[in-house]
């Protein structure tokens, strides 16, 4: 077709025909459809096909799969890409690089004073221990802050997504210390991979792509005056470090694992076993006037 015909048609569509539209979610729907129509002509799609599109969406939408969907289509990266530019044209520069939350935060983990620790004791897996400092970007300490941190286990699973976990396993919230300091002990996380056979898994398949992410901890850190950080760290050595299927990897996110064989060492850390350590500390960027939140508003699970 004439993308003047098609234009004629959406033209008397989307004219409004009872009160007055909402302008912006006009504007962008309207835009969307357009965008549709033309490639459903520019493809040819048929209406199998088209009806065979809308069902997977139900079934995406059943299956809870569009947090899935949204982070390995690069929705979720793209909306940090562009957070990352609004903060440097405002002239917010330093500061600890934020990548995505992904979609298995679960609000109402247990607060804890400096440290913690995150694992239930019901995995066997490699003893790890990250430790760190809050820091603005002048290199002051942030006393106070809150690390809000979660993690797979060693199946890379997420408790409260996995009903077979403890309530909060793996994850805590821990306030700094009067130093900007945190610390936990934990069990090393695996690889995350979508569910098999999902909406997800489907649609990667089809694309020429897998659904695996590497190993990796995520953390939100906030402080009153600092714009909110959303964060991961990933382990260093994961064949999928640089083959995210959410795009989540950044240099600056990859810290040292050191291991920990050393009989004094592991004494000295409390410790009856060999462990892993991360030393990571966060900078914070200070709020600033005019810029997009960085608390972003969306969905989230939330457990007693
Ligand atoms: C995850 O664990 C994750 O962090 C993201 C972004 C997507 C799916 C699972
Ligand atoms: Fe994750």
């Amino acid at each position: 077709m004439e993308k003047a015909a098609i234009d004629a048609l959406l033209k008397d569509m989307q004219a409004p025909t009872r009160g007055e539209p909402t302008p912006r979610v006009k504007a962008i729907v309207d835009r969307i459809v357009r965008d549709l129509f033309y490639v459903i002509d520019e493809y040819d799609v048929e209406p199998s096909e088209f009806w065979s599109a809308v069902n997977y969406l139900t079934q995406a939408g059943r299956n809870d799969e569009y947090g899935l969907i949204a982070a390995g289509l690069g929705f979720e990266r793209f909306l940090d890409v562009r957070l990352d530019a609004a903060e440097e044209a405002a002239g917010l520069t330093g500061g600890t690089p934020r990548t995505i939350e992904g979609p298995l935060y679960v609000a109402g983990a247990p607060l804890c004073k400096g440290e913690a620790r995150l694992d239930d004791g019901s995995e066997e897996g490699e003893i790890l221990i990250m430790h760190g400092q809050v820091r603005d970007t002048d290199g002051q300490p942030v006393a106070g802050a809150h690390v809000e941190v979660w993690h797979a286990n060693t199946r890379g699973n997420y408790s409260f997504f996995d009903k077979s976990q403890s309530p909060f396993n793996l994850r805590r919230t821990i306030e700094t210390d009067a130093e900007g300091r945190y610390r936990f002990r934990t069990t090393m996380p695996s690889g995350y991979a979508v569910p098999p056979e999902g909406s997800t898994d489907t649609l990667l398949k089809q694309l020429g792509r897998h659904g695996h992410r590497p190993a990796h901890i995520h953390f939100f850190v906030s402080a009153p005056g600092f714009r909110k950080l959303t964060t991961q760290i990933n382990i260093d050595g994961d064949p999928y470090l640089h083959d995210d299927f959410a795009f989540a990897t950044r240099d600056e996110l990859i810290p040292a694992v050191e291991r920990n064989q050393d009989p004094e060492a592991i004494a000295k850390a409390g410790l009856n076993a060999p462990f892993a350590r991360i030393a990571f500390d966060f900078e914070l960027r200070s709020e600033a006037a005019a810029l997009p939140s960085a608390e972003v508003q969306r969905p989230r699970a939330e457990a007693a």
